[in-house]
């Protein structure tokens, strides 16, 4: 068994403890040991109960996710959880931590189970384009009402302990020592007749309401963006009209299916994506743990900001311009704190003790108290600038001084502060409170520490920081760029605004790339197409319609009219022929012959341009990985997750070939078009530490 499964017993309960960090993964070997200690219990004659625990942090939180996509080795989890369930002394599953899929289903194929006040339970497979696969769906049904567990398997979100054991998912609370208390209750078993979760039917008594939570489920996740939701739901349903292995039978097909989907591939590159962009560089010095910042410019960005840090305890002090900013930032902050805790994601606490944590001031200098600056006053350039040579002299030599800017070269920052050492681009994404992304632009002179810090702190405020090298628009802008260049190449080419947005919103996106354009606001990208004119290459194909579109004063939502026109009473968004019209004009005026396009090739076309781009930034060495860029479109522009990101949607979908001679791709400039595929990849693994 060797130590990933300790077996001790005390008084008669043998104590399997498991023992695989960093979070107790099911793989082969944990389940290997798990079948040879259970066949110990059994044969153990002075064992009379068994009780399941796990060491370390968390009570085991799922299949080992890196087994998938590998040939499954014996024995499989569903094996484990049935040996568990027939086991002829009583087991108790011990939980602590975060109890989740393959882990919780060890517990729910257990005789009982009892859990730490603070753990949580539940089934996150669905997040993984999955179902739960080891007698989730079958055992869970019989433990609790067919509402609660539509909602665990369907949102796969963990519940506590003190809910789950209202509805029935545990059994008991330890509020002290859980060994002991789960020993307790296997010796109260031992003397009682097992009872099997599968022989369990007291929740199917009412068929009918059964059948309907069930077809109302149905209605509501018909549009679920992957098969795995519905294939949940027949198996929940199938629970209990089959006979229990029948069932098992039925869940087993339908996740070794899923498992193979690209969906599924998707869902678990970014997974693990996300945690590999958040791991900063081999060789940094340790971080410096930052408590005290300041932020410069009280506006939505900046309050966001603030906010994001006094959620996780930093002291956070707010510079405004003058009283009258300052008053509205003070406003703007409290209305964004009560926001977040009426919507239950901070404590009232964080309201009731906002005044205690934060300030709000017109005194530059207080810039001299916090350990790190984060810069995030208008996108000027001058005025940056200026800000940052005042910052450099106004702060000690250790403060970390940042920058939000979202396309401002982070380095020319550094030099006007005097201090290019301590600078760093922190580029969060609106709203900040809310938003998991952090590009982390590490510009030429920043210092190892610094950057090293600037990770640490990020992840420390609860973002995913990714790093990003000094470009215009770092990662998330540049592939955003190269996407709407591709929809306008499309729009004035043939395909209308709206078929384009349509087919966007097909493949997965919340809303298509006009769609966006007008909530943000045309004058914004219209300002830096304007401020990059002189960089332009006259050459290069140029699409003028954004800018006669803001030359006619529509700048989208705000003003009424953009791409598409707002309806003044209901806001509603609606097709406009004057749009139609200044675009056909504008063809004709260009002598273009235009052609139609259907969905599928205005996906294609902007999946390639956005493949297209991320090979280059990795080509470029602005990205470090492939799974860099994913997380980065995924987290901070809407790409579907169940598509995993440009760069692996387009892998999955044949568009590239694993090949890895990246610079010869990062030097085409030639736009792709569908007939040509991506002849390189740029594919996980392909990390640039340089
Ligand atoms: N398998 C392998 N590694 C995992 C893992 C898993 N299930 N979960 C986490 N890790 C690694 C993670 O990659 C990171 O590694 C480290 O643990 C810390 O994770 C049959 C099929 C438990 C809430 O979906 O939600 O069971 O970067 O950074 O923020 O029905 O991890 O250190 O090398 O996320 O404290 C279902 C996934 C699997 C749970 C902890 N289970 N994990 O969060 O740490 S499918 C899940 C999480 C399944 C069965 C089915 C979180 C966490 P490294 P972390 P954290």
């Amino acid at each position: 068994m060797g130590d990933i499964i300790r077996y001790e017993v005390t008084e008669g309960v043998a104590v399997l403890s498991i023992d695989n960090p960093p979070v107790n993964a099911l793989s082969a070997e944990v389940r290997l040991g798990l079948n040879s200690a259970l066949d110990r219990a059994q044969a153990d004659d002075s064992v009379s109960a068994i009780v399941l625990t796990a060491a370390g942090r968390t009570f085991p939180a799922g299949a080992d996710i890196r087994e998938f996509g590998k040939p499954p080795v014996e024995p499989h989890l569903p094996d484990v959880c049935n040996a568990i369930e027939a086991s002829s002394k009583p087991v108790v599953a011990a939980l602590h931590g975060m109890a989740l899929g393959g882990g919780f289903e060890l517990g729910l194929a257990s005789h009982a189970r009892i859990a730490t006040a603070q753990s949580k339970v539940g089934l996150p497979e669905i997040g993984l384009g999955l179902l739960p696969g080891a007698g989730g769906t079958q055992r869970l049904p019989r433990l609790t009402d067919v509402s609660t567990a539509l909602s665990v398997v369907l949102t796969g979100k963990p519940v506590p302990a003190s809910v789950a054991r209202e509805r029935g998912l545990i059994d008991a609370i330890s509020e002290g020592d859980l060994i002991a208390d789960a020993c307790a209750l296997a010796r109260d078993l031992a003397g009682k007749p097992p009872r099997p979760t599968r022989n369990r039917r007291e929740q199917f008594s009412d068929g009918v309401g059964y059948q309907k939570a069930i077809e109302e489920a149905r209605r509501v996740h018909a549009d679920a963006p992957t098969m795995a939701a519905g294939r949940a739901i027949d198996c929940l349903e199938a629970a209990p009209l089959l006979p229990f292995d029948a069932g098992l039978a039925l869940e087993r097909d339908a996740f070794l299916e899923l498992r193979d989907t690209p969906e599924a591939a998707a869902l678990r590159h970014l997974f693990l994506a996300e945690r590999l962009a958040a791991k900063p560089r081999s060789g940094l010095p340790a971080p410096t743990d930052l408590k005290r910042v300041a932020v410069l410019g009280g506006g939505l960005m900046g309050v966001g900001i603030a906010v994001a840090c006094l959620a996780r305890g930093k002291a956070v002090t707010i510079i405004e311009q003058n009283a009258d900013t300052a008053a509205k930032t003070e406003a703007r902050l409290r209305s964004v704190v009560e926001r977040s805790v009426s919507r239950k994601k901070l404590p009232q606490s964080m309201l009731d003790g906002l005044s205690k944590h934060s300030i709000v001031t017109t005194q530059f200098g207080m810039v001299a108290t916090a350990q790190l600056v984060i810069e995030a006053i208008a996108e000027d350039e001058a005025l940056k600038k200026d800000v940052f040579a005042k910052l450099g002299a106004a702060t000690s030599p250790k403060t970390i001084l940042a920058t939000n800017t979202s396309y401002l070269n982070v380095d020319m920052l550094a030099q006007a502060s005097g201090r290019p050492g301590q600078v760093v681009g922190l580029h969060f994404f609106s709203p900040a409170e809310v938003m998991k992304l952090c590009e982390v632009v590490v510009g030429k002179e920043t210092a190892p520490e610094v950057e090293a810090t600037a990770f640490a702190f990020a992840k420390s405020i609860g973002k995913v920081p990714v790093r990003a090298g000094v470009c215009d628009g770092f990662i998330g802008n540049r592939v955003l760029t190269a996407y709407r260049t591709a929809a306008d190449y499309l729009l004035e080419d043939g395909a209308s605004p709206y078929d384009i947005d349509a087919a966007m919103r097909a493949y997965g996106f919340r809303l298509g790339p006009y769609q966006v354009l007008d909530l943000a606001g045309l004058d914004i990208s219209w300002a830096r197409r304007k401020r990059l004119a002189t960089q332009r290459d006259p050459e290069a194909r140029y699409v003028r319609i954004g800018d006669l579109l803001c030359e006619a004063g529509r700048f989208g939502r705000k003003a009424g009219a953009g791409y598409y026109r707002y309806n003044a009473d209901s806001g509603k968004a609606e097709r406009d022929r004057e749009v139609l019209a200044l675009i056909e004009k504008e063809r004709v005026a260009k002598g273009i012959t235009t052609q139609s396009y259907s969905a599928e090739i205005i996906q294609r076309r902007c999946l390639i341009a956005m493949a297209n781009e991320g090979s280059k930034l990795l080509g470029e060495g602005i990205a470090r990985s492939a799974g860099d860029i994913d997380v980065v479109m995924a987290l901070g522009f809407g790409f579907p997750r169940h598509k995993g990101g440009p760069l692996k949607a387009a892998e999955l979908s044949g568009l590239l070939s694993v090949q890895r001679d990246l610079e010869a791709l990062a030097k085409e400039d030639a736009f792709w078009t569908p007939s040509q595929t991506l002849k390189h990849a740029a594919i996980n693994g392909n990390r640039f530490d340089g």
